[in-house]
């Protein structure tokens, strides 16, 4: 991302200028840090004494909110947690991604398909299961999501394990009945088991730089979301979609997904991301 590649030279010896501000403004803009973002740290820039790498890390990673809370734990298991967003944004992908972290914490995962809506997708989240070893819950045909979502929470219960992850279908984000069919998976949920859903979690991809923002937006309009995972960090030169989207939305960012692995998941640390995102 290197933003201090394309900046630094505006601050040679440390002094800024205005003709710097403007220079920094257009590029903050042009690495997706949209309007409110980008005018925010072009006014700290101004008022610095001088500016240096170290000061322009700081100056984005206050923007970026704290570090990521770990996942929630229900004081019974299971935890239930949603995944949504719109399609091909690495929703089954981040699932998997999701379910290999709690294994490696030693907690067991069932994998539910609700996604009953694309042909495909429920073999595709089997797949991940199967390699996983993980328990998976799934419609035979094209089924009610929140039939699934309550079936897979019924099987997690009666097993003993530890957390459910629900996989939802995807579509676009001003698609009415989606949003109704999501909130009734988040109800459903919620009637087997109390507190439930634990997590919910809204899949963006940062390659579509300011319309992940609207994504955001809509979604957080439709269902009450627990946090963010941002995907497809590793095909963007414009990481400043994370920062944009920090400030849009009131949901803190968790999880960044990496590559197409299952190891490609990091806890989102903004101290870490700001660095990526100036330095590197
Ligand atoms: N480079 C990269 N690719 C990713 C990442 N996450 C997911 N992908 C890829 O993005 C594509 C779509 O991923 P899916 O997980 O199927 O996306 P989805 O949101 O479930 O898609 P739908 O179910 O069709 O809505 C796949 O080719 C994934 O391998 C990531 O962090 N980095
Ligand atoms: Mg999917």
């Amino acid at each position: 991302m290197g933003l201090w590649k394309q900046v630094g030279r505006f601050f040679a010896g440390g002094a800024v200028h205005t003709v710097a501000l403007e220079e920094v403004q257009r590029m903050l803009v042009e690495a997706d840090f949209g309007v409110a973002a980008t005018n925010d740290t072009v006014e700290r820039l101004s008022r610095a004494d001088t500016v240096d790498q170290a000061s322009l890390e700081r100056i984005v990673a206050l923007q970026l909110g704290a570090a990521a809370a770990p996942l929630a734990r229900a004081p019974e298991p299971p935890t239930v947690i949603l995944i949504f967003g719109v399609n091909g944004t690495g929703k089954t992908t981040s699932v998997a991604k999701l379910a290999k972290r709690l294994q490696t914490e030693g907690r067991s995962v069932l994998l539910a398909a609700a996604d009953t809506f694309r042909a495909g997708a429920t073999e595709q989240l089997k797949v991940w299961a199967d390699r996983l070893g993980a328990p998976f819950v799934g419609a035979s045909q094209r089924g009610d999501p929140a039939a699934v979502a309550f079936d897979a929470v019924e099987a997690a219960t009666t097993r003993g394990i530890d957390a459910v992850l629900v996989d939802t279908a995807g579509r676009l984000h001003t698609d009415e009945r989606l949003r109704e069919e999501l909130k009734k998976v988040v109800r459903v949920v919620g009637k087997r088991r109390s507190g439930a859903p634990h997590e919910s979690l809204l899949v963006l991809d940062a390659t579509v730089g300011q319309n992940a923002v609207r994504q955001a937006q809509a979604f957080a309009a439709a269902v009450p979301l627990t946090g963010l995972v941002i995907t497809k960090l590793d095909g963007t030169a414009k990481g400043g979609s994370v920062v944009a989207l920090r400030r849009a939305v009131p949901v803190p960012i968790r999880f960044l997904g990496t590559g197409e692995t299952l190891e490609d998941l990091e806890a989102f640390d903004p101290v870490k991301f700001a660095h990526r995102l100036v330095s590197e």
